[in-house]
């Protein structure tokens, strides 16, 4: 399996997050990424494939403002992490507005993903790791790659950025895979949380199938997306598939959802997957609610491998620290 892991990935480490009416330390440590790094000794490093992939899935205009709200936010005489407080309602008009607040408000959803001074530099490299685990796919060399990215990607839409993610590595991947020749491309999200910016990326793209398995947005973040009957749009109709699942769920229950999920994906017949995968289903997880257990993983991977299809494992969620290395090595080995 090819692994890549970018040390820049790092430069990230956002302060706090608003959880349940008050400021909680971050739970994105920089730590997680070095944690895994470390225990699969990955030493390939991201190459710079620039800005014009990220543009393929996000607007010029939401990559200029994160390029730079940390700097303005600082400039503006604020200290510590950017971080919004007013949100335009659904609908409002675009106005063209350029107060800093305002921009937070354009481009974000959540006040649980604050921007630092090494966000831009990290989510780069992040989208840069995921492009550089693509390419040996591409180019048939392996049949599995790993993408360690931090932060993780699947809430980033193509101008919003919430739930720890500000660049969509995995939908960059599958766009550039697209845009490679591949006709079709499925994403299989098996993060505990539903990856709402990838479901809006791809949502009237038949070319993009999209599966995710989640907690229940009736109960979990983040409500507002991934709810059984939303299925695509347009010539994506049927291209998004979501099954959500209560909290509590164990293996059993998890691998009947999978097979529903992979069904769906085997008859797409896409000539690669890219998932999105987050250890945060594990039993430990000190934020999700799902009982998967260490050696379970190896399970999920063995039925997702079943497929036969060329796979690029993108790195999501997962917040249980101590036990994250394991979870994903364990993921890993399955293939
Ligand atoms: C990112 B990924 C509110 C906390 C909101 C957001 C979770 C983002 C998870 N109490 N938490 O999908 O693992
Ligand atoms: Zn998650």
């Amino acid at each position: 399996m090819f692994k890549v892991f970018d040390p820049r990935q790092l430069a990230h480490a956002p302060a706090l997050e608003m959880h349940n009416g008050a400021w909680v330390d971050h739970v994105d440590r920089p730590a997680r990424a070095q944690t895994v790094a470390d225990r699969l000794a990955i030493t390939t490093q991201a190459r710079d494939f620039g800005r014009a992939p990220l543009q393929r899935v996000h607007s010029a205009e939401y990559l200029d403002f994160l390029e730079v709200v940390h700097r303005r936010w600082s400039d503006a005489g604020r200290l510590g992490d950017a971080v919004g407080y007013t949100w335009p309602v659904v609908g409002r008009r675009p106005l063209r507005l350029d107060r800093i607040d305002a921009l937070l408000g354009r481009f974000s959803y959540d006040a649980g993903t604050p921007v630092a001074s090494g966000t831009w530099e990290s989510a780069y490299w992040a989208a840069q790791t995921a492009l550089t685990a693509l390419a040996p796919l591409l180019d048939r060399s392996t049949r599995t790659s790993f993408a360690l990215c931090r932060p993780p990607g699947h809430h980033a839409g193509a101008d919003y950025l919430g739930g720890y993610c500000y660049l969509n590595n995995a939908a960059i991947a599958a766009r550039a895979a697209s845009d490679a020749g591949l006709a079709r491309v499925a994403v299989l999200d098996v993060d505990y949380h539903h990856g709402n910016g990838t479901q809006d990326i791809f949502y009237e793209d038949g070319e993009v199938f999209f599966a995710s398995i989640h907690g229940d947005p009736v109960t979990e973040y983040p409500f507002y997306w991934g709810h059984a009957d939303e299925r695509g749009a347009g010539s994506g109709e049927g291209a998004t598939l979501n099954l959500p699942l209560p909290r509590g769920t164990t293996l059993g229950p998890y691998l009947d959802a999978l097979d529903v999920a992979l069904t769906a994906i085997s008859g797409f017949a896409p000539a690669l997957l890219v998932v999105s995968f987050g250890a945060d289903t594990y039993e430990g997880d000190p934020i999700c609610h799902f009982r998967i257990a260490t050696d379970e993983y190896a399970k999920l991977a063995e039925r997702i491998a079943g497929l036969g299809v060329p796979t690029l494992v993108v790195m999501e969620g997962g917040y249980a620290v101590d036990a994250l290395a394991d979870n994903v090595s364990a993921f890993l080995s399955g293939f």
